[in-house]
């Protein structure tokens, strides 16, 4: 299989970690972001939405978003599981990772590209004057969220680690560099980037 990807982002930076923890060595294809070259036809043909990183099986099906790469070498190489080991526990992440999606990730994103990631997004999308800082309200008020939820457990998902952990990790890890800070009083999350700082994989150099 060909992953085509980036050494910079954080995306691409998801999915080493993904092939890491699989231990599967994907063929790599490196895509040119900064020149654009994901955005151009060579790329779009491959991958329409424009972005990286993305997955082309043996067979020639282009696998992008990150969630659905994770469960597809879930499902060719369970070992070890990310998305869960029982339906319940698949459901269970699925709906975890929807609900980051759409209550922390999207905002957390459109906060930036419209904001400060203005500069590099220009390019490539078209940039929206407004909605930068009440997305990125709306992110904090999806952490608050989230926060109480992981009560009493280790993980976004229960007490196993999940791909939601990590797009999670890398995610609010990225933004909080830009801009977007965890609030610190949201001390289930602390912990829980903590833990995945101290992973030898997630947290480690992949
Ligand atoms: N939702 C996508 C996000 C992918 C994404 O945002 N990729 C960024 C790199 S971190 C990208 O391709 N940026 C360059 C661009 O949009 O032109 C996923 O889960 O894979």
């Amino acid at each position: 299989m060909k992953l085509y990807t980036s050494p910079i982002g954080p995306s691409p930076h998801i999915a080493r970690i993904l092939f890491a923890l699989k231990d599967i060595d994907p063929q790599i294809v490196e895509v040119d972001m900064l020149a654009l070259e994901n955005r151009q036809d060579d790329y779009l043909r491959i991958n329409p939405a424009g972005q990286l990183p993305c997955l082309v099986t043996d067979d020639g099906v282009t696998i992008a978003e990150l969630s659905a790469i994770a469960e597809y070498l879930d499902e060719i190489k369970p070992d070890p599981v990310l998305t869960g080991e029982t339906a319940a526990e698949r459901g269970m992440t699925r709906m975890r990772m929807r609900q980051c999606d759409f209550l922390i990730f999207a905002p957390m994103v459109l906060g930036y590209r419209h904001g400060e990631g203005r500069k590099f997004f220009g390019p490539r999308i078209t940039l929206h004057d407004g909605i930068s800082e009440p997305a990125k309200t709306i992110a904090q008020e999806g952490l608050a969220w989230l926060d109480p939820l992981l009560d009493g457990q280790s993980f976004i998902c229960g007490d196993k680690l999940t791909y939601v952990d990590i797009i999670f990790f890398v995610t609010v890890g990225f933004f909080a560099q830009q801009g977007q800070p965890l609030d610190p009083s949201l001390e289930n999350l602390a912990q829980l980037m903590a833990r995945l700082e101290a992973h030898d994989i997630v947290g480690g150099t992949a």
